[in-house]
């Protein structure tokens, strides 16, 4: 078998995603999500102009060779580019194995580990009552675990709450918008919002917290204390993990589990995170993090440190992410929670899936491969759109995070 067409699929169904298409001599193909949320034509050119050439005439089972080839060949190796486009690859690469031996993927991994898939959604308002209402949508919707965010009073906007009447997505302009941001009031208002919620809702359900890389390490030790009495599942990127120590002065602090990773691309990001048990999750998921080849290393990498999957799933990872992720999941031993803020219906329309959400958890179908497909005549009803993430700023304009 061999590879005879390799093609770039844009699209912008509502948000934009990248979508890589292999196909073979046999007629088999794969598909791979490549979408880098705001800067998707950075990995559109990084797969037309240097992946897709090499990859003509190549045999697709070859998937570990292939991922080595452009991880190693490339001279310059991570980065968030050409880490995408090499996951597109190995997602595409897998889906075609599968489909070969005629098996959903997930039977290529080791079977499965569990019967069904836990996930989070996100309920998230402008002010404490709102949000309260938002959590209660989500429990009446069946979700076991909820990611609670809220407009912080005194501050105009908050990075991962909507904007009164629209749903949420975060990158949300053609040029990057700039927010203020102030650690105090944000320090002083959560655990009033966690307050609140427990006392509305009891203690059974899984309480999350995003905080966006917002903190410095002796911030986040604060803010983990403080919400020690609500016991939230996870405490989401207190700081940023370019420097991984950061993690230390956190956990000497609090046993609020912390949670990190979405924006990785390599296994050396998370290192010493894993090796000396700073945190408790790692987030990085099939799209961002080098496909399933490289995240199932990171997995068995956790496992050895007691540390659990908890993949990212924001609408800016395409279904055909969700799909892959949700076989990964399916398969490894040590899984945490997977993500889930859900695709709109014109998004799975250009996107059919096979995976299956029922009161709280997901499974991933039984359809060979991956179970997601596109559909190429209707993507191209919906052109690409430039959208871009924000940014923050102090009260005092100091440009922010950490
Ligand atoms: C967030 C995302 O889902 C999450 O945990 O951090 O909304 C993230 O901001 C976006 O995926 C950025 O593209
Ligand atoms: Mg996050």
């Amino acid at each position: 078998m061999k590879i005879r067409d390799v093609n770039v699929i844009v699209c912008s169904p509502g948000r934009n995603f990248v979508t890589l298409k292999i196909v073979t001599d046999e007629g088999i193909y794969g598909i791979g999500d490549a979408t880098l949320n705001g800067r998707e034509k950075s990995v559109v050119s990084y797969l037309e102009d240097y992946i897709a050439p090499a990859l003509i005439g190549k045999d697709p089972h070859r998937i570990e060779d292939i991922w080595q080839f452009f991880y190693r060949g490339a001279y310059w190796r991570r980065g968030p580019v050409g880490m995408t486009a090499i996951a597109a690859v190995d997602t595409a690469l897998w889906d075609i194995k599968a489909k070969v031996a005629g098996l959903p993927l997930y039977q290529l991994l080791g079977g499965r580990s569990r019967d069904k898939i836990m996930v989070y959604t996100h309920a998230n308002g402008a002010d404490i009552p709102a949000t309260l209402d938002a959590v209660g949508k989500a429990i009446e919707d069946g979700y076991k675990a909820i990611r609670v965010q809220s407009g912080i009073p005194g501050v105009k906007s908050t990075y991962g709450v909507a904007k009164e009447g629209q749903k949420y997505e975060p990158a949300d302009a053609d040029l990057p918008t700039e927010s203020v941001w102030s650690t105090e009031k944000y320090l002083n208002f959560a655990p009033k919002l966690f307050a609140a919620v427990r006392e509305q809702y009891g203690d059974d359900i899984h309480l999350l917290h995003d905080v966006h890389h917002r903190l410095s390490p002796i911030e986040a030790a604060r803010l983990g204390k403080s919400l020690e009495p609500y016991h939230l599942f996870w405490m989401e990127d207190p700081v940023a993990a370019e420097n991984q120590q950061g993690f230390k002065l956190i956990r000497e602090h609090t046993t609020t589990p912390i949670a990190v990773g979405e924006v990785f691309n390599s296994i050396h990001d998370c290192q010493a995170l894993i090796q000396n048990q700073w945190i408790d999750y790692i987030r990085s998921t099939v799209v961002h993090a080098g496909g399933i080849t490289q995240l199932r290393r990171i997995a068995d990498l956790a496992s050895l440190y007691h540390i659990r999957m908890g993949c990212h799933g924001a609408t800016d990872l395409s279904p055909v992410c969700m799909g892959a992720a949700l076989h990964f999941d399916y398969w490894v031993p040590n899984f945490g929670i997977q993500e889930h803020m859900p695709h709109s219906e014109l998004m799975e329309s250009v996107f059919s899936v096979s995976y299956k959400f029922d009161d709280g958890y997901f499974t991933p179908g039984e359809t060979p491969g991956h179970g997601v497909d596109i559909n190429e005549e209707l993507a191209k009803k919906y052109p690409y759109k430039r959208a871009c993430l924000p940014v923050n700023r102090l009260e005092d304009g100091t440009l922010w995070h950490w």
